[in-house]
């Protein structure tokens, strides 16, 4: 059987474009999200050019008992799983801590923090057993700097910064590698997430800037994967040209 990269959040962006890099390199994939209709089109369409197996897992990577279900429900052949994407985040809302929204907190808590232990919990274990295996966790600028309203998203990627350092520690006897990866701003669905479906605010996010695009991400964590057997690259910051920190963003006016 060929390697398997499991990845969280697949039905967009960065996790999409990271299942059609790995089809490419002829991995089988194991794609999950919440939504059905988009990974089930991307299988169809990956299968067809590329020789590999493809296994769409619908959850929410914030209900424990689902992700235990349809992760352990797997067969013994898709447990072998080499690559683990830890990439299903999301921002909500950018508002001044006092006047944030609860719901909004819990959402990115529970999915950017929780989903992601919930998710390595199961898989983590099977690459423990085997003594073999890769996890990649996408941080973000977020996760190094914070911002102004940025409070509760940069706090849950500060914490993706802080388990990534703590699996590369807990997971060093048993040979499997970590790396955190964290991007600057990428033209994704993220904005448009962050703000909650108005196209026009999110847009405004890149006028005159080029951000970084779901591709450069994903071609940075194949780099990442793809290095000799005996080398590991613990942490990645990645921005686009036209920024130079969660700060800096050379804008030009239009
Ligand atoms: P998108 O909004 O384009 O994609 C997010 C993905 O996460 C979707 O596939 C979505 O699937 C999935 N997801 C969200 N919530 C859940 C959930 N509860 N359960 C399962 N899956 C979920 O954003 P990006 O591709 O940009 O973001 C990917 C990661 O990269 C995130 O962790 C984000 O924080 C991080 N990042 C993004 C940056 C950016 O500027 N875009 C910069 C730095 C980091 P579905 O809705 O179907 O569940
Ligand atoms: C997404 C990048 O700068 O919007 O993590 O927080 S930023």
């Amino acid at each position: 059987m060929p390697e398997i990269a499991l990845i969280t959040g697949a039905t967009a962006g960065i996790g999409e474009a990271c299942a059609r890099l790995f089809a490419a390199q002829n991995y089988h994939l194991i794609l999950t999200g919440r939504r059905t209709e988009r990974p089930e089109r991307l299988s169809a369409e990956l299968s067809s050019v590329c020789n590999i197996k493809i296994q769409i897992l619908t959850l929410d990577v914030r209900n424990k008992a689902e992700v235990e279900e349809k992760l352990q429900g797997l067969s013994p052949e898709w447990k072998e799983v080499n690559v683990l994407i830890n990439n299903a985040g999301l921002s909500q809302g950018l508002d001044p801590i006092h006047e944030g929204n609860t719901d909004d907190w819990d959402t990115m808590i529970d999915t950017n923090v929780k989903g992601l232990l919930y998710v390595t919990k199961v898989v983590s274990n099977w690459m423990v057993n085997r003594k073999h295996g890769h996890i990649v966790n996408l941080g973000s600028i977020a996760g190094k700097e914070t911002y102004a309203n940025g409070n509760v998203y940069c706090a849950t990627k500060h914490a993706v910064d802080s388990l990534n350092k703590a699996m590369r520690i807990d997971l060093l006897p048993y040979g499997i590698k970590v790396t955190g990866i964290h991007p600057g701003a990428v033209e994704t669905e993220f904005s448009e997430v962050r703000f909650k479906g108005d196209t026009e605010r999110a847009q405004k996010v890149y006028e005159g800037f080029d951000p970084l695009v779901a591709e450069d991400i994903a071609e940075t964590i194949w780099f990442c994967v793809s290095r000799p057997p005996h080398v590991n690259i613990n942490d990645l910051v990645i921005m686009p040209k036209a920024q130079a920190g969660a700060y800096y963003w050379n804008k030009v006016e239009s």
